[in-house]
């Protein structure tokens, strides 16, 4: 598979997996977000993208951000983050870093400064451990704005934060008052 191809399948599987998996005939993700990974595979080629175990294999080795991943026993799969569907990834709470970030377009931000984060279509606010992730995830859509998020003061005050097995933080919600704007 060329890149272009990878990039192309790997976005109908982001879709599949976090969006529409009713596009492969699954009504609901298992618990953890996974599908078995052959009705994946057979899904796939109904839909006119034919993919091999090992090039599925290779495209979630290979994936930039990580954004797959297998169970123990290899046979189900499910994206580790960036869902719309209702999923229980089954993570369990941890310690946040001091400070987290997230990367917006600037046009979100009067919004932002007057609800906070919210999840919008997601199911969760994804956050950065670095500046540049979320700097790089706020310019898919303009110019970005890094805002920096008092995670420890969330943390100690009671808010429960987890982290995808490719290590973005998710959280429902940031109130407004723990956001540092630039
Ligand atoms: C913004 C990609 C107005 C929020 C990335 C964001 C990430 C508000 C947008 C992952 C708001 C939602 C997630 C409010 C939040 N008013 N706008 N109150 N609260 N927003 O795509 O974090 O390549 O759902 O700032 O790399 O941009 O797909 O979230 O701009 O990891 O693997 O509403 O998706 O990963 O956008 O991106 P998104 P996101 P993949």
């Amino acid at each position: 598979m060329d890149n272009r191809q990878s990039v192309r399948i790997g976005k109908l599987i982001s879709l599949i997996l976090r969006h529409e998996p009713q596009k492969i005939g699954i009504a609901a993700l298992e618990p953890g977000g996974y599908v078995p990974v052959c009705t994946l595979l057979e899904g796939l080629a109904r839909l006119g993208s034919p993919l091999s175990r090992e090039e599925l294999d290779e495209l979630v080795r290979d994936s930039d951000k990580g954004r797959y991943s297998f169970d123990t026993s290899g046979t189900r799969i499910r994206a580790n983050q960036g869902h719309s569907v209702p999923v229980d990834l089954g993570l369990d709470p941890k310690m946040p870093p001091a400070i987290l970030y997230h990367g917006t377009p600037e046009r979100f931000l009067e919004q932002i400064r007057r609800d906070g984060l919210q999840k919008m279509a997601r199911h969760a606010v994804h956050l950065s451990p670095d500046e540049a992730t979320a700097t790089m995830v706020g310019q898919r859509r303009g110019r970005p704005v890094l805002l920096r998020i008092d995670a420890r003061r969330m943390h100690e005050e009671g808010f429960l934060f987890t982290r995808s097995e490719n290590g973005v933080w998710l959280i429902d919600a940031i109130p407004r008052q723990y956001i540092q704007f630039p």
